[in-house]
């Protein structure tokens, strides 16, 4: 693809978003170019889908997360807002990233572990969410937050929505940073 000089008129141009494009067809690329047996021999990844912004980097972090603990994202680079809402998750619940696996919807920066407990005890509830984006939370971990962790709660979020309860706690980190 031949690259893009910048418009006469001064209006930036599209080159990032496509340098960005063509970086997600290569890393797609790069992972269906796996050998089968790579995924045949370990137990089934569970498929799960991600809506968020294309330029949102912690959501990036996060679905890497997901990848790197037996999930296989399909990610919908379209913003989150449409969607949460069209599955009945309050706003004030809301951060960054929606996603859907096994029947239930994930809000935000959920660790891995609870998704999976989520799906081992299947308790009748819309979903979980981590309101927000805390600081330490997976995709919020990153060195250029400097180590911090606050404390954090997972919501179970009942069907539709009115209420929550704590699934699970995250206390803040004493490392230092
Ligand atoms: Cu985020």
């Amino acid at each position: 693809m031949p690259l893009t000089p910048p418009a006469a008129d001064g209006t930036p141009t599209p080159l990032a978003a496509r340098r960005r494009a063509l970086h997600g067809i290569a890393a797609w690329g790069a992972a269906a170019a796996l050998p089968w047996p790579a995924f045949a021999a370990g137990p089934q990844p569970t498929a799960i889908e991600v809506w968020k912004d294309p330029s949102c980097g912690c959501c990036q972090d996060w679905v890497d997360h997901m990848q790197a603990n037996g999930f296989r994202a399909t990610v919908h680079e379209t913003g989150n807002a449409a969607v949460r809402s069209r599955l009945g998750l309050p706003q004030k619940l809301g951060s960054c990233h929606t996603a859907l696996v096994g029947g239930y919807l994930i809000e935000g920066h959920v660790p891995a572990a609870d998704v999976q407990r989520l799906l081992r005890e299947k308790p009748k509830a819309l979903g979980l969410a981590v309101p927000g984006m805390p600081l330490g939370s997976p995709g919020m971990d990153g060195a250029i937050y400097g180590g911090r962790k606050d404390a954090y709660d997972v919501l179970l979020v009942a069907q539709g929505g009115a209420s929550t309860r704590v699934f699970s706690h995250y206390p803040p980190s004493k490392e230092p940073a």
